[in-house]
């Protein structure tokens, strides 16, 4: 859930526009998903109506392809053709691809080293100038250490973990005076913390975690219970994001959960549960229509604030973290798993789309306009797909397994008849959409850029051309290259294919992990050490930022590491990722959810 530029600005010339009073922003984010009222319901109305069409015509493929000849298109290529049933036209080997393995090690220890030899201590890490930089004058607070230590245990980096672990004994300290994301805090170091003490057992973890989340509990300091976005660590204080409104992202606040409720577990004590669990409360009580969630809310009144529905940037760990606290919970807390099929079939109703050229699965944001007189708000469709959303396509897989299951566990590669029908629905699309992002990876460099658009029927495709279904927008020739271009080393689509080939056996899995590795191992391999992003993944050789993300370590090389590792390590029946990738244990709640 990294930043975006904040809340979407009214579109240029409403500025004059009569300005929406909070409660019809409220009537119109509900209008929506409630199927609308006056023009925006005829607008829902219609969008329904061709919604519908389009899933019917989704779930019988045969008919779409009659139509789509009818108007002279091609077949679409990538439409998700179903597993045939009772064979798999593979052999399912889960054994260590051990060279392969042995390579993410290799790159692991070239990012820690030179993270080590220049910068260790600090929070980020810019390979180019060999320096380190913190989130706060007040001092690091262990994110790129913290946030690698359990790669380290998993991949058994024993040299490398006891001197992090060192760091951690001697220097790491939370009394800082200075701003902290709560969510960030809690995803990276939190996380980071739980997952090292679940593999060591070592008290020195389990305390650090406690102290952490004893300085970030008063965020929840607010009338709702909703968090604030930041933290004062050393006074203990809630700071509202002034930039936002005081609102906070959707999915900074509601994850937090899979963390504190194992805190919770481990230390005996509730008050963690109870906290987090408080904003799941409040967001099923601002529960809209389909279960979609805008992406900003207010921590006043505990609502959702008009804003854009995406499963991209501050809205995405949100449905993560719904299936997830399912899993955690050993499947016994039933309302997270209700809040989670609810939310999958908003999706697949609002969202879904198919690039209407070859087919391929994409997710689309809802953008909320005001009409030209400013006095009604609709709904645009924009076909807009952040990498963040890859994350998408194996949780549709996993979720599948675990709530579209007739009788679970499903055999390895499931079987169609082992779904409801829900469950193979999310199971395809889950399929699908890992496929589309693999396939936002054919670019010059063989790696994916932060935002696709993909192309729709007004962008002026006659049907005979064959155009990419995608681009980078703002990108031309000879020009910089926009925001949009870059890669910053990103875990999603490597998180999608690592829960794919567990789920699937499907070695095609493997091989297209394989090839993105290799392009990150020769497009943002820093000769001197470490790994940098880039700025545009369309150009050879690409230029550099002097950047290496902290997730480059505990998620895009962990689940890497997995992919080719046995499939012994960390069975996903017995472990759930954070979405930092922090892997920890399922179990049965002593302490259950308090409401329903
Ligand atoms: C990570 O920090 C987390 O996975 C977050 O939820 C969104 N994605 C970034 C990495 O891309």
């Amino acid at each position: 859930m990294p930043s975006d530029a904040g809340l979407r600005k009214r579109k240029k010339g409403n500025n004059s526009a009569k300005v929406k009073s909070e409660a019809e922003e409220q009537d119109a984010l509900v209008g929506l998903l409630n199927g609308g009222t006056g023009k925006t319901g005829f607008f829902l109305y219609i969008a329904l109506v061709l919604g519908t069409a389009g899933f019917v015509l989704w779930q019988n493929p045969s008919w779409s392809n009659q139509l789509l000849s009818f108007f002279g298109s091609s077949t679409p290529s990538g439409t998700p053709t179903s597993a045939p049933t009772g064979s798999t036209p593979y052999v399912v080997d889960f054994t260590a691809d051990v060279p392969k393995r042995q390579a993410v090690v290799d790159a692991f220890k070239h990012a820690w080293l030179a993270y080590e030899r220049d910068a260790m201590g600090a929070d980020e890490y810019h390979p180019i100038s060999h320096k380190g930089s913190n989130l706060s004058d007040a001092g690091g607070i262990g994110y790129t250490i913290v946030d690698s230590i359990d790669t380290m245990q998993i991949m058994g980096l024993t040299d490398e973990y006891e001197r992090a672990r060192d760091w951690v004994e001697k220097k790491l300290d939370f009394n800082k005076d200075g701003k902290f994301n709560t969510f960030e805090t809690t995803i990276r170091v939190l996380g980071g913390l739980l997952s090292a003490y679940h593999f060591s057992s070592d008290p020195l973890f389990l305390d650090k975690a406690k102290d952490l989340a004893d300085r970030i509990l008063p965020a929840f300091d607010t009338p709702s219970g909703l968090p604030v976005s930041m933290i004062n660590l050393a006074q203990r204080v809630g700071v509202s994001d002034v930039d936002n409104r005081g609102l906070v992202s959707t999915a900074e606040a509601s994850t937090l959960q899979l963390e504190f409720r194992y805190l919770s577990l481990l230390t005996d004590d509730e008050e963690y549960w109870r906290k987090a669990e408080k904003v799941m409360q409040v967001i099923k009580g601002a529960h809209l229509a389909t279960g979609l969630a805008s992406i900003f809310m207010n921590p006043e009144d505990g609502r959702f604030v008009l804003a854009a529905i995406r499963l991209g940037s501050r809205g995405d760990s949100y449905y993560e973290y719904l299936l997830k606290q399912y899993i955690q919970t050993n499947m016994t807390e039933l309302v997270y798993r209700d809040m989670y099929d609810d939310a999958m079939n908003g999706v697949h109703q609002h969202l879904i789309q198919k690039s209407y050229k070859a087919g391929l699965i994409y997710i689309s944001e809802l953008i909320p306009e005001h009409n030209r007189m400013g006095s009604d708000i609709t709904w645009r469709l924009s076909p807009k797909q952040d990498h963040l959303v890859c994350f998408f396509g194996g949780s549709l897989m996993l979720g599948a397994t675990v709530t579209g299951a007739i009788n679970p566990p499903v055999s390895i590669p499931p079987q169609q008849h082992e779904f409801t029908e829900q469950g193979w629905r999310d199971w395809n699309t889950g399929k699908g959409l890992t496929e589309t992002c693999v396939k936002t990876h054919d670019t010059a460099t063989g790696l994916s850029p932060e935002i696709v658009h993909f192309r729709i029927p007004r962008d002026g495709l006659d049907g005979t051309v064959a155009p990419d279904d995608w681009y980078i927008k703002g990108a031309r020739r000879g020009e910089p290259p926009p925001y949009d271009a870059r890669y910053i080393l990103r875990p999603e689509t490597v998180e999608s294919l690592f829960i794919a080939f567990r789920l699937t056996g499907d070695p095609r899995y493997r091989a297209q992990g394989w090839s993105i590795f290799q392009a990150i191992e020769k497009h943002c391999k820093v000769p001197t050490g470490g790994y940098a992003s880039i700025l545009n993944v369309d150009e050879v050789p690409a230029e550099m930022e002097d950047k290496m993300e902290t997730f480059l370590m505990s998620e895009t090389l962990k689940y890497l590491y997995l992919l080719f590792d046995d499939a012994t390590t960390l069975p996903l029946s017995e472990y759930v990722f954070n979405t930092e990738a922090h892997p920890l244990p399922i179990f049965n709640p002593t302490i259950r959810t308090g409401f329903s």
